[in-house]
């Protein structure tokens, strides 16, 4: 009798938190990449409340969510590295009955991301953009001369372009399957080569103009092309476009440009997916649904500046965000455009060698 009464307490209890679950959701965004009040604007409309953690980096979510008990219910990493994540068990399938808003999407960015994760079954995408090159218009201007191209990977691959620009700072993202390909790509090599020739010539390109590279980090340059403390950060767009307005903003005297250069940018889609250990897998749903709403989703793309997965929002995005062609690339940029694939294993051991010795300098 005791015993009976034991396991069906223990039945319960392994029951109720699907039942009743904790009115928690652990959210692990990008820095800089959600509006000031969407997270206040969702607890107090589904009392659930948000613990939000931002990242610079797919690294870093993939080695938490390799590590386990992330405790995370909610990850938003790139499509190629998804893709991986994916297939190696990390996720919980999308309970797809539970994302009401799922028809706000645009299908043409689904079936660009069913690529990395096929029908979906996942992830559902959040905003996606390109990795190009930010720069300060007045510094690059002084710099380089008024004729200098403002279009060309030349600006951070060409070493006497680069040496010129060393002194006022050049800045590049901590993301070398990022950087890697878009060097591959400059050297007119297959941006998804996993040849260790083709990466070794990758590496003795950025290694020829690391001695004009100050420092690599993804979220830092964002300030710091505001404040005018770097005229160039390989970057991503939308956070070119933050350090653009804040630029504005502070009226003194700084002009930020963006730029997807003439040979090409990696084209990236960030992309909403529950763990498979997830603690609160209804809150992730309830939390994703509520990303997917259309004037939410247009509120987060008018704060950040990155295009947005969702179709139905577009009306509600601000004209200079719909219509600037960096954020919204005509066909025309779009065809110069790239996407990549995960990384096998052994190219991803490689590779982070490789860009541990760029890092170094040596
Ligand atoms: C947001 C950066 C997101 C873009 N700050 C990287 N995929």
């Amino acid at each position: 009798m005791k015993n009976t009464l034991l396991v069906a307490l223990g039945a319960l209890l392994v029951a109720t938190p699907a039942l009743a679950q904790e009115k928690v959701v652990n959210v692990y965004n990008w820095s800089d990449y959600i509006a000031e009040d969407t997270i206040p604007n969702f607890e107090a409309e589904t009392g659930i409340k948000v613990n939000y953690d931002v990242f610079d980096s797919n690294e870093l979510v993939e080695a938490k969510l390799l590590a386990g008990n992330s405790g995370y219910d909610v990850v938003v990493p790139s499509g190629f590295f998804l893709e991986r994540q994916a297939a190696a068990g990390l996720f919980q399938p999308l309970d797809k009955s539970k994302l009401t808003n799922l028809g706000n999407m645009d299908p043409d960015v689904m079936a660009a991301t069913a690529e990395h994760d096929p029908d979906n079954t996942y992830s559902v995408d959040y905003m996606w953009g390109t990795t190009g090159i930010g720069y300060n218009v007045g510094m690059l201007t002084e710099a380089l001369g008024e004729d200098a191209a403002l279009d060309s990977w030349d600006l951070l691959f060409d070493p006497e372009t680069a040496a010129k620009l060393a002194d006022c700072g050049i800045s590049v993202l901590d993301a070398p399957s990022e950087i890697f390909a878009a060097a591959l790509n400059y050297l007119g090599l297959d941006p998804n080569s996993e040849s260790p020739e083709d990466l070794a010539k990758a590496e003795e390109l950025v290694m020829s103009v690391r001695p004009y590279i100050r420092y690599f980090n993804s979220s830092q340059y964002i300030d710091d092309l505001a404040n005018g403390e770097i005229c160039l950060a390989v970057g991503y767009s939308g956070d070119v476009f933050i350090a653009q307005a804040s630029a504005a903003e502070a009226d003194a005297g700084v002009e930020i440009a963006y730029v997807i250069p003439e040979e090409g940018a990696v084209k990236w889609f960030d992309l909403f997916a529950i763990p498979a250990d997830a603690p609160h897998p209804e809150n992730a749903h309830a939390f994703i649904d509520y990303m997917l709403r259309a004037d939410v989703a247009a509120a987060n793309t008018n704060y950040v500046y990155y295009a947005s997965g969702n179709e139905a929002a577009l009306d509600m995005i601000d004209d200079e965000v719909k219509n600037d062609p960096s954020i919204y690339p005509t066909p025309e940029v779009s065809a110069k455009l790239f996407t990549l694939k995960a990384h096998t294993p052994d190219y991803d051991e490689i590779m982070t060698e490789a860009w541990q010795r760029v890092r170094a300098g040596q």
